[in-house]
């Protein structure tokens, strides 16, 4: 240990890097960490010792990495998310150190078996889908390319919830994380930051004799950092994530106990705690609840306060902020850090406003993650102005400045002022985050092509013309380390064994397996690589769910939260469609490739209509796997609890993807990009990325379908009737009345009624509209998966063309199109 010591200005010393030098290491921790010796250890035992060793092999290069940050004084990236999906840590680390066969060999020589240290481990579920899931792609990206960022976010108690199915129903199991303890944080409470809340403010006059606003706030709580470790992949750096559990300050209790209620004492604490209890479940459809406003606050107000004093040398001008930071706002929840900023440089700072404002606008930039008008989040002024009063007098002021201008431009258009308004009138007078993000913004972007565009043509029109050469595309990206390296070893052994690793930090050179495509021999690899995965996500399900799967069929899966939008409907119809064709005699099962049609997909909990869809899928998926008519032909699997550790098994072993939102409704998407890049053909709308995953592989090699957006837009503008979808077309007619008539239901015609008239009578997303279309794509499907060796040659293709949606690409064109910050080497 003495080795590791050093005078304290240096960094300690990694472990030795080797079998013995991380044995030693890993008893130590089983016996002075946990208190166990080998023999006694539980699996958890071995697995927080597992994990202890592992970041210790970190540690040096996490102090290294701060220490020349310091020095550098570098810009750095503040993301500031409300979600950070992260999965499982320990396999990310072992791949980022390189330690992976050391641990293996190491383990095996005590009899212990990595892979059952592996799946001990629960993964932080800190997100609802894709824009959580997004920051912890990004942050692993920027570390991978050494770009110095802080991670900011919220420690939730509990995280995304567990899904269970009751009778195919789902059920909500609260998701306990942290119960077997959480080897990969580390809880700062020496570093606390306090938090104010409600209250009212006041008007006064400095020493200076001018008149001032202050806020006196009503209570405050405490926000106790944890920083967790974010790995570079082999580059010895680690940035780091810092999220905000809030605690009850001493000050709020003891007021309390001094009046001798001790039992209020303790509610006021719980009340406290509260705010970062839990995640809340809605994944783009804000429900406008003030505990939700309370979290947003909370953790921007600490991560602000940490990176002006902890963060910025003790002596800092803040007139130099924009060249020390950005801060990134991950839609519109850390919006709130706007007037934070402009609160802590006029009334604390005691800035002029115009002086704060022209620095506040430098050190923000918005990323919209939606289309769905009814994911834009407002905040009623009453909530908004009883919690954080002065917070709402600072956006009054930012409005009324903002329409001045506005109406200097455009004299006398009344109308536009109000469009313009931070502040809706109707249907309550509320506060547009999303504008307020956008005037304060830097650089307001979305994240696709067709995204950014509709973002500017269709969300925010008026703020595009007022301001052109602010609004800018990053399409999204995920990180090939996670995603290819860790999730599907065969296939990476398999590509740097074809061009070397060079990929796994430079994702574009998978260009280089395109002549592969054409190599019978390597075409057959690629399918080995393919079954072995399917056998892998079999044995996996086997052991989660007691499921067994046929694992010569074609697997067509989706997978993503439950939403209209998505449609998982429309895939349920051409299950629904097939069975019902075979079991009258029209469809020859033999005929057709044989498909498991896998899927996972949590609904909000209050969320019916995507309840009801669960239920069907499980109800229909229940009649078709039990009727021997189709057996061998149609599968359903719908394993429950879908989170990132499932995905990492699950899409590798894909042949076909899902992506058949509404056009113009899913903003990008990220699991498509996931699928094409393990070797997965597409069948998807013209929508979000997908549109330029088409583009890249090809139209040969990616199977459109339905219609596009200004269709869309035509056919609703027109006065879209659903109806005369069922009643013009016997199959999607055919496949209504199955499921209206209770087949999947023993019977039972009311279960499905609402799903069934929903369709029939409203169909906001054009579910009957596009599904012929749909049908005919999945015959193309068919036909193109029955030639193997052309599916295997497109599925290549579209590995070695999809190279660009890696994330560190997203994170080069944010520093070129927005952030202007630069790489710190570690070396
Ligand atoms: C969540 C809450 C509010 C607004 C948007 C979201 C969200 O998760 N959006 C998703 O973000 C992903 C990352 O950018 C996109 O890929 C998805 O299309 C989008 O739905």
């Amino acid at each position: 240990m003495t080795e590791n010591r050093t005078n304290g200005t240096a960094p300690v010393a990694a472990p030795q890097h080797s079998v013995e030098g991380f044995v030693k290491e890993f008893l130590r921790e089983l016996n002075f960490g946990q208190g166990v010796t080998l023999e006694r250890a539980s699996v958890n035992d071995q697995y927080l010792a597992l994990a202890r060793t592992v970041r210790e092999y970190l540690m040096a290069r996490w102090l290294e990495t701060l220490r020349r940050q310091r020095d550098a004084q570098a810009k750095s990236v503040a993301y500031l998310s409300a979600e950070y999906l992260l999965g499982r840590q320990l396999d990310n680390a072992l791949i980022a150190t390189d330690m992976t066969e050391i641990v293996e060999e190491g383990l095996a020589s005590l009899g212990i078996e990595l892979g059952k240290l592996r799946e001990q481990e629960v993964e932080p579920g800190l997100g609802n889908g894709g824009l959580g899931r997004l920051a912890a792609c990004f942050v692993d990206s920027l570390a991978t390319m050494s770009v110095p960022c802080i991670g900011y976010g919220i420690r939730y108690e509990y995280g995304i919830f567990r899904q269970t199915f009751v009778d195919g129903w789902q059920v909500e199991q609260p998701d306990t994380w942290l119960s077997l303890g959480a080897p990969w944080e580390f809880p700062h409470p020496e570093a606390a930051v306090t938090v104010h809340f409600g209250g009212s403010t006041e008007k006064y006059t400095d020493d200076d004799g001018v008149e001032r606003t202050r806020w006196v706030p009503a209570w405050d709580v405490l926000g106790v950092p944890y920083n967790y470790m974010v790995p570079g992949y082999q580059n010895g750096r680690v940035n780091t994530l810092r999220l905000w559990s809030a605690q009850a300050t001493n000050a709020f209790d003891l007021a309390i106990f001094n009046s001798g209620e001790y039992v209020d004492a303790v509610r006021a604490q719980t009340f406290a705690e509260n705010i970062s209890k839990v995640l809340y479940p809605e994944d783009s459809t804000p429900q406008g609840k003030e505990l939700r406003l309370q979290q947003q606050y909370f953790f921007v107000a600490c991560s602000l306060r940490d990176f002006v004093e902890n963060v910025l040398p003790e002596d800092f001008d803040l007139h130099g902020l924009p060249e020390r930071i950005i801060f990134q706002l991950n839609d519109t929840h850390p919006v709130i850090a706007v007037p934070e900023l402009m609160r802590i440089l006029v009334d604390e700072k005691k800035w002029d406003w115009d002086e704060a404002w022209a620095v506040t606008r430098q050190c923000f930039a918005y990323t919209c993650h939606t289309l769905l008008p009814e994911a834009l989040e407002v905040w009623p002024v009453a909530l908004l102005g009883k919690l954080l009063p002065r917070h709402l007098e600072i956006i009054y002021r930012i409005n009324d400045d903002f329409l001045a201008e506005v109406a200097q431009r455009y004299p006398g258009d009344e109308l536009r002022l109000r469009r313009m308004s931070i502040i809706a009138e109707y249907p309550e007078r509320s506060v547009r985050m999303a504008y307020l993000a956008t005037i304060a913004g830097s650089k307001v972007n979305g994240v696709a092509a067709l995204h950014s565009q509709l973002l500017r043509d269709k969300v925010l029109p008026d703020f595009s013309e007022y301001w052109p050469d602010k609004f800018t595309n990053v399409t999204n990206g995920v990180t090939p380390r996670r995603f290819i390296r860790l999730a599907n070893p065969a296939l990476s052994d398999l590509i740097t064994d074809a061009i070397g690793p060079g990929w796994i930090t430079d994702l574009e050179r998978l260009r280089e397996m395109e002549p592969l495509a054409d190599d019978p021999e390597f075409r057959q690899k690629f399918r080995d690589v393919k079954a072995h995965n399917k056998v892998r996500l079999n044995a996996l399900l086997q052991r989660r769910d007691g499921v067994t799967l046929p694992v010569d069929a074609m697997l067509d899966v989706m997978v993503k939260r439950l939403h209209e939008y998505k449609r998982q409907t429309l895939k349920v119809l051409h299950i629904v469609s097939l069975y019902e064709r075979i079991i009258t005699g029209e469809l020859d099962p033999t005929s057709i490739p044989p498909r498991v049609f896998a899927f996972g997909a949590k609904a909000a909990p209050g969320y019916k209509m995507a309840k009801q869809t669960i239920g069907l899928i499980n109800h229909v998926g229940r009649t078709v796997n039990a009727d021997p008519r189709v057996k061998g032909a149609l599968t359903v699997v719908f394993p429950p609890n879908y989170n990132v550790t499932l995905a990492e098994t699950l899409i590798p072993a894909a042949d076909l993807s899902e992506q058949i939102s509404l056009a113009g409704k899913e903003a990008s998407g990220t699991g498509n990009m996931k699928f094409a890049l393990n070797g997965a053909l597409t069948i998807g709308t013209d929508d979000g990325a997908n549109v330029e995953i088409r583009e890249l592989v090809g139209d040969d090699n990616f199977f459109l379908f339905g219609l596009l957006e200004p269709e869309v837009e035509k056919i609703v503008a027109a006065g879209y009737q659903p109806s005369r979808y069922y009643e013009e077309n016997p199959l999607l007619r055919r496949a209504i009345d199955r499921i209206a008539s209770g087949a999947f239901a023993d019977g039972d015609r009311t279960v499905f009624e609402p799903i069934v008239s929903n369709l029939l009578h409203e169909d906001r997303f054009l579910v009957l509209a596009d599904f012929q279309s749909y049908l005919d794509a999945q015959d193309r499907v068919d036909a193109a998966y029955r030639d193997t060796e052309a599916w295997t040659r497109s599925a290549i293709l579209n590995v070695a063309r999809s190279g660009f949606f890696s994330s560190d690409r997203s994170m080069w064109d944010y520093i070129d199109r927005i952030w202007h910050s630069q790489p710190v080497h570690a070396r």
